[in-house]
């Protein structure tokens, strides 16, 4: 059995000669140059292959990806009809969580606009609403959403998720599919999105959506935070949107097109905290650790965990 990485990133060997240090008995290889022959392969560990490079395997049993998103996978027409596991690990959901609660109190506690006035010597003091009177609204309300969702409520924000299927979590509102959408943006200052990029996702957080969000809440305003995904946004409506003073301030970690482009009206706008797709860096070492279990497992005739549904695309 050999196990081909196909890391489609800078740091590809560090995760293969990780994996060949923690289980010797493997056969591990790295793409391209060590894929050997394509009969071989029976397990791939991916991240943004190439499309049609996965079809080559014949005897290939299981895809891993070693992030929480598929969407790098699930948009190749030619994508072997195996299980797909994706990544639900704690560190990532810590890492993720820490991320989103960071920017919810930076807008909440009006930290871009005291940045701007240290620079100008400037001291000027702003009014300040308590936590308990903004409303959080988490798009995409699984494991990183709830993970995120429950420190917040625990700072005393009003925190609601909305999902395709409707949760039940302690003092969260939950708000589930299309018919429910407007009502959840309608009580939303602070709008998270940790949503995946799927057909039924694309481009969403959009001029239309934000025109829902109430402009009269404690913050004088609403604000955008996306670490899910950037296909799920439109950069230009959110710029227009800052411009237009529709959106407060926005923190983005994911754009339509990654890096960004140097001339994007994004990187300068005074309401904005960019980021470079690093809300929750995976650890080669966790992610390595547990697709390694779940590799031993399978082969003793267990479960596999965590396998996307590929109807849904997530
Ligand atoms: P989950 O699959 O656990 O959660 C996804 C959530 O989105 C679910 O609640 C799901 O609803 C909801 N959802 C999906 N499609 C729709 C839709 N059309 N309408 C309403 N709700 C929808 O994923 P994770 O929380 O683990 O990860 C979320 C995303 O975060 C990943 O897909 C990835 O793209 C991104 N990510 C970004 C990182 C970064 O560094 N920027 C790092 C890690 C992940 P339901 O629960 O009903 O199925
Ligand atoms: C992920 C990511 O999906 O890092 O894990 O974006």
């Amino acid at each position: 059995m050999a196990v081909l990485f196909v890391l489609n990133r800078y740091n590809a060997s560090d995760w293969s000669d990780m994996m060949r240090d923690r289980a010797p008995d493997l056969d591990v290889r790295l793409w391209p140059d060590e894929t050997g022959n394509p009969v071989d392969i029976r397990f791939v560990v991916a991240w943004n292959p190439p499309e049609g490079e996965l079809a080559k395997f014949p005897n290939l049993e299981v895809i891993f990806s070693i992030g929480a998103g598929v969407d790098h996978l699930m948009k190749d027409p030619h994508l072997p009809k195996v299980p797909v596991v994706r990544v639900v690990d704690p560190d990532l959901t810590k890492r993720m969580t820490e991320y989103v609660v960071m920017n919810v109190l930076l807008h909440h506690r009006r930290f871009r606009l005291y940045d701007d006035q240290q620079q100008a010597r400037d001291w000027t003091e702003h009014s300040q609403p308590a936590a308990s009177e903004v409303r959080v609204g988490i798009m995409g309300f699984g494991t990183l959403g709830q993970d995120a969702g429950l420190i917040l409520r625990d700072l005393g924000f009003q925190v609601a998720g909305w999902s395709n299927s409707r949760k039940q979590v302690e003092g969260i509102e939950s708000f589930a599919g299309g018919g429910e959408l407007e009502a959840f943006l309608g009580r939303t200052d602070i709008l998270v999105s940790l949503l995946p990029h799927t057909p039924d996702t694309d481009r969403m957080l959009n001029r239309g959506l934000f025109a829902l969000l109430p402009q009269d809440g404690a913050l004088g305003g609403p604000f955008l935070i996306n670490a899910g995904r950037g296909k799920v946004q439109s950069d230009a409506d959110i710029l227009d949107a800052l411009n237009e003073g529709v959106l407060k301030g926005a923190s983005l970690d994911v754009f339509e097109e990654e890096p960004l482009a140097h001339d994007s009206g994004l990187w300068v706008h005074p309401g904005m905290m960019l980021t470079p797709h690093v809300a929750a860096e995976s650890s080669p070492l966790a992610i390595n650790d547990y697709i390694l279990d779940q590799l031993r497992g399978y082969e003793l005739g267990e479960t596999l965990s965590n396998v996307v549904n590929a109807e849904r695309g997530y």
